[in-house]
Order: C-alpha cells, then sequence, then structure tokens
C-alpha cells in the first residue's frame, strides 16, 4: 500500500459531471479519461501531512471564504505530467481567497507548504496528447463546500476517500487546537 496524501478539493455536482463527460466523449482520442467519480478540482495539495491538522485548518479556512460560481471554458495541458484538463479562463476572486485562506490557516497550524500558483483545473486525461481549446459543454459550477481528500495510491490507479467536507462561509473564529 502506498503513503497516504492529502489535497483540499471541490467536487464537482452532476451537471457539471455530465458537462465534463461529454468533453471526455468529445475527445476521446486525447487520452485515458479519468473515470466520473474521481473528477475533482484540487485547491491545494498538501502530501503526506497530519489529517487533524489539515482538517483544523480546513475548517478555519472554509469559513473565512464564501460560495463562489466557476465557469470551465477551457481545455489545457501540462506537457510535464502530460495531463489534459478542463479550466476556467478567469479564476474568480473567492477562489483565489481561499487558496490563500488555506495557506495561512496552514501555517497557522504549523504547516508548512510550498507555495504554488493555483491553475485551476480538473484533469480529464492522462497520459495525454496536447489538446486545448474553448469547450461549452459544462454549466456554470456553484461551489459551496470544499472537501478534504486522502489519495492512496494502488496498482489499479488512485484511491481517493473524502475525509471531511465543510459549506464555505459560515463565518466564525478560526481555530487550530494543535497541541
Ligand atoms: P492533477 O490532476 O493535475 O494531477 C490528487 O493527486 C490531486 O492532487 C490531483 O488533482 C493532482 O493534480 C493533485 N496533485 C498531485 N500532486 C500534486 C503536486 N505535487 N502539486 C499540486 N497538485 C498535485
Amino acid at each position: 500500500m502506498g503513503a497516504r496524501r492529502l489535497f483540499y478539493a471541490l467536487w464537482p455536482d452532476e451537471p457539471v459531471l455530465d458537462g465534463l463527460a461529454a468533453v471526455q466523449q468529445r475527445h476521446r482520442d486525447a487520452g485515458r479519461p479519468v473515470p466520473r467519480d474521481r473528477l475533482h478540482l484540487t485547491v491545494l495539495f498538501l502530501g503526506e501531512a497530519d489529517l487533524r491538522i489539515a482538517a483544523a485548518a480546513g475548517a478555519a479556512a472554509a469559513a473565512w471564504g464564501g460560495p463562489l460560481r466557476l465557469e470551465l471554458d477551457t481545455l489545457g495541458y501540462f506537457a510535464k505530467s502530460r495531463v489534459v484538463w478542463a479550466g476556467a479562463t478567469a479564476c474568480p476572486e473567492p477562489l483565489i481567497a481561499l487558496h490563500r485562506a488555506l495557506y495561512r490557516e496552514l501555517r497557522r497550524c504549523g504547516v508548512r507548504v510550498g507555495r504554488s500558483r493555483l491553475v485551476p483545473h480538473v484533469t480529464l486525461f492522462r497520459k495525454a496528447r496536447p489538446v486545448r481549446g474553448a469547450i461549452t459543454e459544462v454549466p456554470e459550477w456553484r461551489v459551496d463546500r470544499i472537501t478534504l481528500v486522502s489519495s492512496r495510491r494502488e496498482a489499479a490507479g488512485p484511491i481517493y476517500s473524502m475525509e471531511a467536507e465543510w459549506r464555505l462561509g459560515r463565518g466564525g473564529i478560526p481555530e487550530c487546537d494543535v497541541e
């Protein structure tokens, strides 16, 4: 069994999944499609971190953010990892704020995470050839929650488990009860 890695993600609702599946179908020769139940958008990748601390930081960051809307309107390609993804030409400000809040709360909890620019994307194909361009199949995504997910690498591919989920923007005072 591989190590458990953690990440904070947005999980698409059914209409968005339908749209993403339609894009996968239209470009089915692009590479190996990601199964529908694994389609997601990573807000921040933590790696091998303490689950309890990640949950405390996630709860605090989610409370600061608010619901947001995302337009997945473009296809992009990461040459290094050879993935084709659906992304947003315009990254909404509340998503940038959520990303920043996660960094801030993790730091408050004593976790150092390498800074990386947020490129909001849902990976659609792996081992893929480059495909880029506009897409129109995906309806507006109304995001009102964020999920803490753990991933274990197995021979058949990654196994994801939902560890915690929070509604965005409940307000309140962020806390971190780390000993
Ligand atoms: P990807 O879809 O672009 O591969 C689980 O692996 C999730 O975490 C995926 O969404 C994956 O992005 C992302 N991920 C994996 N390793 C990462 C890393 N080193 N930095 C940022 N995101 C990563």
